[in-house]
């Protein structure tokens, strides 16, 4: 595996190349053109330029997270072909400069779902949080700004402004479809996209739902292993594979995470790696926050998790997820740097210990 950490581009982030540099056994970003929309193409021009300026700082790309999927295609709207014309032209520039690994995600509307952005936590930090009971009492409009008021100023991704504003007709957008037809449009962009992926070698990682079930009505699909093997299978491409993240299938408790690891062996070609704290596990109740990415701060056993990746023989690149502001930092809430260098770290000593007592067998 390749220690990695999230950027989103020196004119959005708060964490500069320079300090993630800094942190032991990070060698590369993952990172986007934060500034595109949905539907457009990537210039080449735009891609080597972001390229050359991650290479001065001594750390290279490792892949993009994300480039997101245009609404019509999710939708299947008659004028898909000419989103994924776009997302093929996308693909082929960024193999060409040498990207071979692409997260995105095909949840409708929302991208993450989070109740609290700013949860206190026991330590005086703060931290993302969801409660069952705050998402029944609202709306989505409500929750946006919501969300918005504690977001530091930072644009988060998956909740745009701009796209926040054309919620009520995306939720129109969406009145038709439900998993079903889901699960038949992404078919239909995972056949359209692989013959490009076969030719610039690109592994194609679709992020899980987050959390791990329905919102607001809408269809998710991404949730579990069922769907997940479902996909593997409809589109039986190396190249189709996942974002393996703990904290996203985490949300839901049946999902067994390290079962989940061994069973897409061969196919996550990126994983995002935290923890997650329940409070309360009564549906309808349900209550849980992230927590600092130690096993015994939270409800995971991140050693297991670790450990089913490597048995797997997992080489592609991990990133430690979301962490909690600390130590007083304001950035964009989830990703500071600090409390995820406290998460690169501490996980790149559990794939030590796990490499050499395994060699030593
Ligand atoms: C949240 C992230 C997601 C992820 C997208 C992938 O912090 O893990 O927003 O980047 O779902 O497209």
């Amino acid at each position: 595996m390749e220690m990695t950490m999230r950027w989103f581009g020196s004119k959005f982030d708060t964490v500069t190349l320079k300090q993630i540099r800094q942190v032991p056994g990070v060698t590369g970003v993952i990172t986007t053109l934060y500034d595109t929309t949905p539907g457009e193409v990537w210039s080449r021009e735009k891609i080597k330029a972001l390229k050359d300026e991650v290479e001065a700082s001594g750390l290279h790309i490792s892949g993009i997270e994300s480039v997101n999927i245009h609404d019509a295609i999710k939708v299947g709207t008659p004028d898909r072909d000419l989103y994924i014309d776009n997302y093929i032209q996308t693909l082929e520039n960024l193999g060409l400069e040498g990207i071979h690994m692409v997260c995105y995600n095909f949840m409708p509307v929302f991208d993450w779902t989070r109740t609290e952005l700013a949860r206190k936590l026991a330590d005086g930090s703060t931290g993302l949080a969801y409660s069952q009971e705050a998402i029944d009492r609202i709306t989505p409009e409500n929750m946006f700004e919501e969300i918005s008021k504690d977001s530091n100023g930072a644009v988060l991704p998956g909740w745009e402004p701009e796209r926040m504003a054309k919620i009520k007709e995306l939720f129109e957008m969406y009145s038709t479809i439900d998993s079903e037809k889901l699960f038949a449009n992404l078919k239909y962009f995972l056949e359209r996209i692989m013959p490009v992926c076969d030719k610039y070698d690109i592994n194609m990682a679709i992020h899980p739902d987050d959390p791990a079930w329905s919102v607001f009505g809408l269809p998710r699909i991404i949730i579990n292993k069922a769907n997940i093997l479902r996909m593997m299978k409809m589109v039986d491409n190396p190249h189709n594979g996942v974002t393996f993240c703990s904290g996203s299938y985490g949300t839901n408790l049946e999902n067994d995470l390290p079962d989940m690891i061994r069973s897409l062996k061969g196919r996550i070609h990126f994983a995002h790696v935290r923890n997650l704290k329940f409070n309360c596990t009564e549906p309808g109740h349900l209550d849980f926050e992230e927590a600092p990415h130690l096993s015994r701060t939270g409800s995971f056993d991140m050693y297991e998790i670790m450990k089913a990746l490597y048995e797997i023989g997992f080489d592609g690149p991990i990133r430690p997820d979301h962490g909690r502001m600390i130590w007083d930092e304001v950035a964009m809430p989830g990703y500071g740097l600090y409390d995820r260098a406290l998460g690169a770290t501490y996980l790149n000593g559990l794939w030590e210990a796990i490499e050499k007592s395994s060699t030593r067998k």
